[in-house]
């Protein structure tokens, strides 16, 4: 397994959209597991593939209790099936922003479809940090940002506050 550099926005590799999976191969389920020694190291509770540069419709989350036994969820061509008419606004977070924490609104829960670590189609329920980290990671594989969801005047300090931090980080490297 392999720790990956997760892409730090504002970067134009985070706004593509992703293409589907043809199959969980070996390569996508070599490509999971690297996700998700990324995602524990950073530390997070999901990771999207272009948030390492790679554009194509996987993700990867695991929101279990940190001290317990670790759950994590690969999944490929995620789909939300079917959502509540219920929102909720919760606070969430981006690797790609770090230190940013931003409320969004949100149904509250979803059916997801996808394919797993196997290649095989599985479907399940989620509510709560689940639910929102899906909804998240999914918003990932169309290029849709934390920042999106804000006011254009919200959006624009904090990527402003990003590109400063990122050219405070490349004067710091040379
Ligand atoms: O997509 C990402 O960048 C990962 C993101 C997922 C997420 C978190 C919260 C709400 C919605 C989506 C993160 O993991 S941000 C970091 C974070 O939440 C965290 C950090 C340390 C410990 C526990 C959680
Ligand atoms: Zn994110």
């Amino acid at each position: 397994m392999a720790l990956l550099p997760i892409i730090k926005a504002p970067d134009p590799r985070l706004k593509k959209r992703c293409a589907a999976v043809e199959r969980v191969d070996g390569a996508i389920r070599r490509l999971m597991d690297d996700m998700l020694e990324t995602m524990y190291a950073a530390p997070g509770v999901g990771l999207a593939a272009p948030q390492v540069g790679v554009t194509k419709r996987v993700i990867v989350i695991d929101t279990s209790d940190p001290e317990g036994e670790r759950r994590p969820l690969c999944m490929a061509n995620p789909e939300i099936i079917a959502a509540s008419d219920a929102v909720a606004l919760r606070e969430e977070g981006c690797l790609s922003f770090p230190d940013q924490y931003e409320e969004v609104e949100r149904p509250v829960r979803v059916r997801v479809r996808y394919l797993d670590h196997e290649n095989e189609i599985r479907e399940f329920e989620a509510d709560g940090l689940l639910a929102v980290c899906i909804q998240h990671e999914m918003d990932h594989l169309d290029g849709v940002l934390l920042v999106d969801h804000l006011s254009n005047l919200k959006r624009s300090i904090i990527l402003r506050r990003m590109a400063k931090l990122k050219k405070s980080e490349a004067v710091a490297s040379v």
